[in-house]
């Protein structure tokens, strides 16, 4: 994609936020005409990002990365995804930031400023992992439409914070309390400040997990504008698109939350495995919980080249939703033999896990390396697409990687 095309599109009060200064005379700028700084506009220097993510859509932002940025343990911002459904918010004032809790089965509706929940509130720091549902949409087939994510869509980096259960039990949870939602400060694509991009949640049990957190922090700083900042939900293991970013409201809910990307195919899938293509009805559409079990090498890149006699020492990481791994197996000769890598313990619950292995090859020629993780309830990874579903959910097929021996 071009650089202006990424601009023609983006919004003033959305280069206001980025730059961190107001545009003096914004009322005066003739229509159509596009400033000079919108024009150069660099997404990867602006979200400081590494320049080898990939964007695939201005509006709203996302951005993926490759299988061989994610080599570090923790992540990085510069090689974390970018999965935005609406524009970013355009004014955000850290010292008026409220989060309020309310909903049909809150005792007593509350707010908090962000240094309420800073100094009345026990901190916790948590690796996570955060996958978006749609990460391998683009191998389906029929095609689903929407980003059309390869593999780049996961993270796992340190969020610090409080925990959702201790402010909803200061605010007091009623016992007729089903689910969770948030309520978030970016806009509507439409700008239509009556209509929320996304509003997702969680059910209670999630909600009130020791590891769900309201983060203030990602790996030791304030959290990146396009992740989250001032304050974001995080749910690890569960689709990302359950933590909400920019949040402002937690709503405790007497019922499955309603809010927008809830319902219909919105990180619903079928309840039963159907044929691709096929059509399903809405009351056979399930909510995507934990996230399957899945993996990646991260290094080698795909492509290496290795001198005949040498072996290759391969790491990745591999993650189950809610569950450990129990397994992570890797093949060179196309799934025929599995060999067993070293896997390592998570740091912490809901964390990815990290595997290396040292592999050789028998002689000169072209080879691939696929891995498959095995969850601790015995799940494992297909070697080819899962389960077709009609918004691409789920593809937690075999990372595959060539490998040149010459
Ligand atoms: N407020 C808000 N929260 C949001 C989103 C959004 O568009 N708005 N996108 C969700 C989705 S679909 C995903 S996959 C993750 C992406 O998180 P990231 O951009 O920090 O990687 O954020 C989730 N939280
Ligand atoms: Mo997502």
């Amino acid at each position: 994609m071009k650089r202006r095309s990424f601009v023609a599109k983006s919004g003033l009060g959305t280069l206001a936020t980025l730059l961190g200064v107001e545009i003096v005379y914004k009322e005066l700028i003739p229509k159509g005409y596009i400033p000079v700084a919108l024009q150069e506009i660099d997404p990867f220097a602006l979200f400081k990002k590494d320049e080898a993510m990939v964007v695939l859509n201005d509006k709203p932002w996302n951005m993926e990365a490759q299988a061989y940025l994610l080599n570090d343990r923790v992540t990085p911002n510069k090689y974390m995804f970018i999965r935005n459904n609406g524009l970013l918010p355009e004014k955000i004032e850290e010292s008026s930031w409220k989060l309020k809790i309310d909903g049909e089965s809150v005792v007593e509706p509350k707010s908090y400023s962000l240094s309420d929940l800073k100094t009345k509130f026990k901190h916790y720091s948590y690796q996570l992992t955060l996958e978006c549902g749609g990460n391998g949409r683009s191998e389906f087939n029929p095609p689903a439409k929407g980003n059309q994510w390869t593999i780049g869509a996961v993270s796992c980096a340190e969020w610090t914070g409080v925990r959702l259960k201790d402010v909803l039990a200061d605010a007091g949870i009623k016992d007729d309390a089903v689910y969770i939602g948030y309520h978030a400060a970016d806009m509507h694509l439409s700008r239509n400040p009556t209509k929320e991009p996304i509003s997702r949640g969680v059910p209670m049990s999630k909600a009130l997990q020791e590891e769900t957190l309201l983060a203030f922090s990602m790996n030791g700083e304030a959290i990146p504008l396009a992740h989250g900042f001032p304050l974001r939900l995080v749910c690890g293991g569960w689709p990302a698109s359950t933590s909400g970013k920019w949040l402002h409201t937690i709503s405790i809910r007497n019922k499955v939350h309603d809010g927008e990307k809830m319902q219909g195919s919105s990180y619903r899938v079928p309840c039963e495995t159907v044929a691709p293509g096929e059509i399903v009805a809405d009351e056979d559409m399930c909510i995507i919980e934990s996230m399957p079990v899945k993996s990646l090498i991260t290094y080698p890149k795909s492509g290496a080249i290795i001198n005949e006699g040498k072996t290759v020492r391969i790491n990745g990481h591999a993650w189950a939703g809610e569950l450990n791994l129990s397994k992570l197996e890797y093949s060179t000769d196309y799934g025929t033999s599995w060999k067993t890598a070293t896997l390592e313990k998570a740091i912490n619950r809901l964390a990815w896990q990290h595997f290396n292995a040292t592999v050789s090859f028998p002689k000169k020629g072209y080879y691939e390396i696929w891995a498959r993780a095995t969850d601790s309830k015995g799940n494992k990874q297909p070697m080819v697409l899962p389960g077709w579903n009609p918004k691409g959910y789920l593809n937690n097929a075999c990372h595959r990687i060539a490998i040149k021996v010459v």
